[in-house]
């Protein structure tokens, strides 16, 4: 290892290590290890498995491939001799900003289990050169920013691989670009990121904008466009079939180059859809295979055993409609074979809750998924049991074979082995190395949940944490913590059902209390991480809450020895890796029902922070494993969640009416004091929607929330029996590794 990197720095800088600046090291170091990850075998198969995703949210990767390809040691201790450290060189590395949020970070934890398990199977996504936006922080209100992250020499590999991809009226050239996904364990696969040569950053104007129609050159600028105009949701429907056909076209020839058969396609390949977005890959297969000569029949049997589907939510907002006329504008090659799906769909039943094409002549793209997948999975045992139950019941009456469940996993290499090096050492010199590699080791744990000195040294780890990401923070953002507060963390995207804004009220009633006088045992730090998707105005005027109440206990002498509100800018993957190992209390607070799975509950479990939360997704799977008594669960259930809407039943303004403790919060939003920090339109918006909607039923849960906080702050203060429940919650962590979820994929859906 020591003399290649000397030798990339000698060619590229004529430096060496001793006088190269860390990004240099940066750069030499990723040049090598991407050498050696081209080295590794790959992996093989008969069937090979081709995850197709809008997103994928990779987060960094030097740390993550050091530690798959077992370099890491190796790495840190040659750099260190030469005066660099390993994470002050980590910092020199862009985030690669292609997704959003838990469903694109899934899919990265996925293609490392896939890898891990010695799986042959490959992400397939897009190249935006902009990705998600930069998320800004100014005048208490999220700005949105361009977020350019590719750089000359990155971890991206132009494969000469091309296609050629037809819209109506014109086409564009697809350029494959590889990014190497080495598993835990020797071989490797690929992430396959599709790309046009004519995209042009210097469309973008003002923040985010740009001009929507030039699709040659804003194809891969950013991922979900603003979609709250009609040529926002074309661009979108472009970028959804330049991602399939592309996919397409590269599953029919590796197919032939493997010397499968494109007429018993399903020998060879299975297809995930990640959610709706890649949903044309179905009708763009059609189409390829009947070009081919296949008939109509043959095409659609072939393609319907060949692809799988998975569901992340219920909100009707996120199971795309596209109007039949964006497909007649944007791909009219697929018109046809959608009106075909949907007559045959007809066929199977007259039902209209089934159909793909309704009445106003919109084509409903998980209805195609599952019509026409041979698999429909759920993300947590609840989520699925829901699509059963209701949100999908026609469907499942009809195909009650193809539904099942797959709870959600993360990569323990990411999210405790690189994210949590203290903790893994300290697991390691405990239970020995076995969990490294089979996450269910370490339920040995439970073995130390009386040993004091185990207890005491799991605060002191978190400690550290604490002091290292008060340190981080001071740097990046300014922000002074206190790590002997408690750290009550919610990070996750902003969206009404994950109820942010219940948190905000939390900490106006803290700050009320203080104000009276009842002082907290310890001091709260309480710190939010969110981007609000920039057509969001609610999710946005959320934001702008918590940043004028961070700043109003900030400037209140009174308050803020005992408070603090913190929002930490543009929250990524990055941030998460620093935040997630110093929480001790993850906050986990979606109205039951709403949450399909969550996997930041897993990551801040398997870190040792107590869960705060509702009884939805896979929190229900976290409380059984860990015992009712080492997570702390509030609120209505999602049966009593899923009645109150289906009768209507539910009214803010009664609960608002009736109960002056919710009064008092929610009016403190307009109160005087805020209104002079923030910006009254904004604040008067939330509350309003608040008092006279509250779609996602805030005031039904927040009493509950506040007494289950208030016990908890007080629980932390015995720091044995605190130390205790997050000894277990790391040993009963093993089953959201995604190891797990990826074996049963494999053995219930891909039959790799
Ligand atoms: C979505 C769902 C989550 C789920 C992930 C992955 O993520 O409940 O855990 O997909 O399946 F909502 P978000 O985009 O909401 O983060």
């Amino acid at each position: 290892m020591e003399q290649r990197l000397q030798s990339i720095l000698n060619k590229h800088y004529g430096k060496n290590l001793d006088t190269a600046t860390d990004q240099q090291v940066y750069t030499a170091l990723m040049l090598y290890t991407k050498e050696q990850l081209a080295a590794m075998p790959r992996t093989e198969g008969k069937r090979k498995l081709y995850y197709v995703s809008a997103e994928f949210l990779i987060g960094k990767l030097l740390s993550n491939n050091l530690i798959n390809l077992g370099l890491f040691d190796e790495a840190k201790e040659l750099l260190a001799k030469h005066g660099h450290e390993l994470t002050a060189v980590e910092e020199a590395e862009n985030e690669p900003s292609l997704g959003n949020g838990g469903l694109g970070r899934l899919a990265a934890c996925f293609l490392d289990s896939i890898a891990t398990l010695n799986l042959c199977g490959d992400g397939a996504g897009l190249n935006y050169h902009d990705g998600l936006f930069y998320q800004k922080l100014e005048n208490n209100k999220q700005k949105e920013e361009k977020n350019p992250w590719i750089t000359p020499e990155s971890w991206l590999t132009d494969t000469g691989v091309r296609f050629t991809v037809p819209f109506g009226g014109f086409s564009l050239r697809s350029v494959m670009y590889d990014v190497g996904v080495p598993g835990y364990n020797g071989r490797r696969n690929s992430l396959h990121l599709f790309d046009v040569e004519t995209v042009d950053e210097s469309i973008i104007g003002d923040g985010i904008s740009f001009d929507k129609s030039d699709i040659a050159r804003n194809l891969t600028l950013f991922l979900y466009p603003d979609d709250s105009d009609e040529a926002g949701r074309l661009l979108r429907v472009y970028q959804q079939y330049f991602l399939v056909s592309s996919t397409a076209q590269l599953i029919l020839k590796e197919t032939r180059e493997r010397g499968g058969s494109i007429e018993k396609l399903h020998e060879s390949v299975a297809v995930q859809i990640n959610d709706t977005h890649p949903t044309m890959i179905i009708p763009e297969l059609i189409r390829l295979l009947t070009a081919e000569g296949m008939s109509m029949d043959d095409a659609i049997r072939e393609v319907s055993l060949t692809c799988a589907y998975t569901n992340h939510t219920i909100l009707a907002e996120a199971l795309e409609k596209w109007p039949m006329d964006f497909m007649r504008k944007a791909v009219p090659q697929l018109v046809p074979i959608i009106e075909e799906l949907d007559k045959r769909a007809k066929q199977v039943s007259d039902d209209p809750r089934v159909a793909i094409l309704d009445d106003q002549d919109r084509v409903y793209m998980a209805h195609i998924d599952i019509h026409y997948g041979y698999s429909v999975n759920g993300v947590a045992a609840l989520h699925t049991e829901i699509l059963k139950e209701s949100e999908l019941r026609p469907f499942y009456e009809l195909y009650p074979e193809k539904f099942n469940n797959k709870t959600n996993g993360i990569t323990f290499r990411r999210w405790l082995l690189h994210c949590n090096q203290p903790l893994a050492a300290f697991i390691e010199s405990l239970i020995g190395p076995g969990f490294k590699k089979d996450a269910a080791e370490l339920e040995k744990l439970l073995a130390f949940q009386n040993d004091e000195e185990v207890l005491h040294q799991l605060r002191r780890i978190k400690t550290e944490n604490k002091q290292a990401l008060a340190r981080y923070l001071k740097a990046t953002q300014g922000v002074e913590l206190n790590a002997d507060s408690i750290f009550d963390i919610q990070v996750k995207r902003l969206h009404e059902y994950k109820r942010q804004q219940m948190n905000a009220l939390y900490a106006i009633y803290k700050y009320l209390e203080i104000k009276a006088g009842k002082l907290p045992a310890r001091p709260i730090t309480m710190i939010f991480g969110a981007k609000a998707a920039p057509a969001y105005t609610i999710a946005k005027d959320i934001i702008h809450l918590i940043l004028c109440l961070s700043q109003l206990i900030e400037s209140d002498p009174q308050v803020s020895p005992y408070l603090k509100v913190v929002m930490v800018e543009n929250y990524n993957v990055t941030k998460a890796e620093k935040l997630i190992p110093a929480c001790d209390i993850s906050e986990q607070i979606s109205l039951a029902s709403k949450e399909a799975s969550g996997t930041g509950n897993m990551k801040f479990m398997l870190n040792g922070a107590l869960t705060l939360g509702t009884r939805d997704g896979a929190n229900v799977e976290i409380a059984q494993l860990v015992g009712e008594e080492n997570i702390y669960s509030f609120g209505k259930s999602s049966e009593e969640v899923i009645r109150l809407y289906d009768e209507q039943a539910y009214s803010s303004a009664a609960l608002y009416d009736g109960d002056e403790e919710i009064a008092r919060l929610v009016d403190f939003i307009i109160d005087k004091k805020m209104i002079r920090i923030g910006d009254v339109e904004s604040l008067c918006r939330l509350y309003k929607e608040i008092v006279s909607k509250d779609w996602f039923m805030t005031l039904l849960d927040v009493k509950e929330y506040i007494q289950k906080k208030e016990a908890m702050l007080a629980d932390y203060e015995d720091e044995l029996t605190w130390s205790r429940k997050t000894l277990v919650n790391i040993a009963k962590a093993g089953f959201f590794s995604s190891d797990r979820t990826i074996a049963e994929y494999n053995r219930d859906i891909w039959h790799l």
